[in-house]
């Protein structure tokens, strides 16, 4: 294996060289913004301002925080006092290892695990979603002129079934970073389980959005439709889930409606749209699903959106409506499902018992955001609120120190900061003893 092959020449690469090779990566992407925001547009239809302010900026900025954290990443030492013994542990790169991403933000995930592979020495076999191949193609171009070594970076395109199977069978793969759905992630358990290889699985989610009286209203407002709809809502920390207090629900739902049925929905490299199109045929029509189980159920009231859209000049593209549903039971198959999609859930709620049990309810735990400027009750409520991730009065602030991932079959493990540096390194403790006589 051609990775197999490169690992120990890689391995053995001062943190400098390969801190440096990373930060020539984040420049080469940098200086290609363009190229890269385009491709990504038009291969996922994420608008294009969000191709340019968000993912193609964050691919960047993944290989420049590694590039720097792997210079500061240390282990530790414990001296056995009165035993004269000292231990040290090393932790070393784990050799050829694995990572699968999805096709939501294609470039933005796939590196989000590449860059701290290789910053921490492995070599890395990746394969991004057949769906979203472009920028993943673009990327070894920039690596080659970067300075990465032949065989460091080995990116494969083809089918989950086939190709991302491949990788995960594969005997001298040692770990699997993978990104994407909790079934498909299931399936790569079964198969990864059994060979001993470390896994990290970033799933999907169904996050709630929880919202008080006393919120900082206009703010919560502007960021509830990001979150409920940016990149049409196929971001796994969208907020999906909307649970308003009662004393301010039917001003919310108004002004809610009101200001997403003025949402823009058109072609990605259009500027004037403030969403683009659904990935795929296969998945706007798994979306339709649940909005036609919305038209037929008394207990679901669609309150705007959810048609789909034909475009005269783009006749082909996948276009939806953006979508509030009011629901009245938490346990509906909408509040319980993920969706990934434009289509968000709402309802009302009086105390904070209530709205925690219902959030709670839940088959994952990936995020929360909670609107409050009530100190005691973001404090009681970030406690007992079951997901990874709790953000209060903002929402997407990432930090890529802090520890990211979620609960329940929002899947294993934590990525960002040191712990993927972690992951991605094996700890091996040295005991020295030694004599104490002169
Ligand atoms: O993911 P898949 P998809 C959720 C979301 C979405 C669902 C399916 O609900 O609707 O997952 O999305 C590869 N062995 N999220 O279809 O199928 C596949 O080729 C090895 C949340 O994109 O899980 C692709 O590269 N690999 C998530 C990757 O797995 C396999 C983001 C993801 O594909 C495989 C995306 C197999 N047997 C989807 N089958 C998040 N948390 O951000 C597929 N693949």
């Amino acid at each position: 294996m051609v990775a197999e092959n490169s690992f120990l020449s890689w391995s053995n690469t001062s943190l400098n060289k390969r801190s440096q090779i990373l930060s020539n990566i984040a420049d080469l992407i940098e200086e290609n913004l363009d190229d890269f925001t385009l491709a990504e547009s038009i291969d996922n239809g994420k608008p294009i301002h969000l191709s340019k302010s968000i993912d193609i900026p964050r691919v960047s900025a993944n290989f420049r925080f590694y590039a720097h954290a792997v210079t500061q990443f240390y282990s530790e030492s414990h001296e056995s006092q009165g035993l004269n013994a000292l231990n040290y542990t090393l932790r070393k790169p784990m050799g050829v290892v694995g990572r699968i991403s999805p096709w939501n933000l294609p470039l933005y995930l796939l590196t989000w695990k590449i860059a701290p592979a290789l910053a921490a020495g492995n070599c890395v076999i990746a394969k991004p979603s057949e769906i979203t191949p472009m920028t993943a193609f673009l990327l070894c171009e920039i690596c080659e002129k970067a300075g990465l070594p032949k065989g460091v970076l080995n990116l494969v395109h083809g089918l989950g079934s086939e190709t991302g199977q491949a990788i995960v069978e594969h005997p001298k793969v040692k770990a699997i970073s993978f990104t994407g759905g909790t079934k498909t992630s299931e399936h790569i358990a079964r198969t990864a389980t059994p060979m001993f290889k470390k896994l990290s699985l970033e799933l999907g989610g169904k996050n709630p959005n929880i919202i008080f009286e006393d919120c900082d209203y206009e703010k919560m407002m502007t960021t509830t439709l990001k979150s409920s709809f940016a990149n049409q809502g196929q971001i796994c920390l969208c907020g999906s889930r909307i649970y308003v207090q009662k004393t301010l629900y039917n001003k919310f739902k108004n002004d809610f409606v009101n200001r997403v049925s003025k949402l823009k929905v058109g072609h990605p490299i259009d500027d004037n749209f403030d969403m683009g199109a659904i990935v795929s045929k296969a998945h706007l029509e798994k979306i339709e699903s649940y909005i036609n189980l919305a038209k037929t159920n008394h207990n679901m009231n669609i309150l705007c959106g959810g048609e789909k859209l034909i475009l005269k000049s783009y006749p082909n593209g996948y276009y939806l409506k953006p979508c509030i549903i009011e629901v009245k039971d938490n346990k509906c198959k909408l509040n319980q499902e993920e969706i990934f999609s434009p289509v968000v859930t709402l309802m009302p709620f009086e105390t904070e018992n209530e709205v925690l049990n219902m959030v709670n309810d839940s088959l994952y735990g990936l995020s929360s955001t909670l609107w409050t400027q009530n100190l005691n009750r973001c404090m009681r409520m970030s406690q007992r609120l079951e997901t990874g991730i709790v953000w209060v009065n903002t929402w997407l602030n990432r930090d890529l120190r802090t520890p990211f991932g979620g609960t329940k079959q929002s899947g294993v493990g934590r990525e960002g900061g040191f712990e993927v540096l972690r992951f991605f390194t094996e700890p091996k403790n040295v005991c020295i003893d030694y004599n104490t006589e002169f």
